[in-house]
């Protein structure tokens, strides 16, 4: 409680905030830092929300004040906000600002901030705004809550992860008191699709490869695929989860080429480790979701075989 205060207290202080979110920003980024945007500038601060990916996810363009988001950080900051962001190189900025305040979900926090919020048991980082705002008795306007709402479906894949709990749907609630139409958020997320995307995942899906007793499978994504359907790499983001679906697959795994090597996904459904997995081969993630990069590899077959060991060994584990 103290602390929500202090950083209420910060913020009442301050002139010029930024706001700011991970680069790759998704919806919980976004939503998180396009949240606070209303509020601080009904209290008569010059708010900046700043991103440094360029363009930004098209998904996410009825958030509102989306437009307001830049890429130009501003000459006069008293105050930095992060949303989001487990770590300091993840937000785009060459040097540390003069004060930076940290609120986070993310178990793998570094605490990079001079006030650190992170609520590893929140389900998104909107949810712990919520509290904060809450805490210190602020009234949200329509445009805070469908921030806030969105990031809260985005974040729980539409309140089916193992992060949702009565707090979830207390603040999803609350937040359909301030304004949100749910029909809306979902209308703007999931029926908006590329036909580039569907057209992508009919390729994909012929390349499923079960093992492991159908614990385990396969998708590959190739450059051809990408280009003969005109998908973009945006289009490839959801395909893994689609294929951890299929009703005995515990973790599914994902290559796709790019210029770089290859990209492995990695999902899990129920008990598998995969970010154990993932940061065996130089990369990282979640439990449930984690994923690497092999630069300079472009076998999909080798890498396979080369993952099946490791794959196998983690399915087993269950009892
Ligand atoms: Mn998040």
């Amino acid at each position: 409680m103290e602390i929500y205060k202090q950083i209420w207290d910060k913020i009442e202080k301050a002139e010029n905030i930024m706001l700011i979110a991970h680069i790759n920003p998704d919806g919980d980024a976004l939503g998180s830092s396009l949240s606070l945007y209303p509020i601080l500038k009904k209290m008569g601060k010059k708010v900046t929300v700043f991103n440094a990916t360029k363009p930004l996810p098209d998904y996410l363009d009825f958030l509102p004040n989306f437009n307001k988001v830049t890429d130009k950080l501003p000459k006069k900051i008293d105050l930095t906000i992060s949303l989001d962001c487990g770590s300091f190189d993840r937000l785009g900025l060459d040097e540390k600002p003069s004060f930076l305040i940290n609120i986070d979900h993310h178990v793998s926090n570094t605490n990079y901030g001079d006030i650190n919020l992170i609520e590893p048991n929140h389900a998104s980082t909107s949810q712990v705004i919520y509290d904060i705002l809450k805490a210190n008795n602020i009234e949200i306007p329509t445009d805070t809550a469908v921030c806030i709402y969105t990031a809260l479906i985005t974040d729980t894949g539409s309140f089916q992860y193992e992060s949702v709990n009565d707090k979830v749907f207390e603040c999803a609630a609350e937040m359909v008191r301030c304004g949100v139409k749910p029909d809306y958020v979902a209308k703007m997320l999931f029926q908006r699709d590329r036909l580039s995307r569907l057209r992508l995942l009919a390729k994909a899906y012929e390349t499923i490869e079960m093992c492991c007793d159908g614990k385990v499978a396969f998708v590959e994504v190739t450059k051809e695929m990408m280009e003969i359907t005109g998908a973009i790499k945006e289009d490839t983001d959801t395909i893994v989860n689609s294929v951890r679906a299929i009703a005995p697959v515990e973790i599914a795994c994902m290559l796709r080429e790019d210029d770089e090597g290859i990209k492995i996904s990695l999902r899990s459904k129920n008990y598998a480790d995969v970010s154990k997995i993932a940061v065996k081969y130089g990369g990282g993630g979640h439990i449930r979701a984690a994923g690497a990069t092999l630069k300079g590899e472009f076998n999909f077959e080798k890498v396979k075989n080369m993952l099946k060991e490791d794959l196998a060994k983690e399915v087993k584990n269950n009892k």
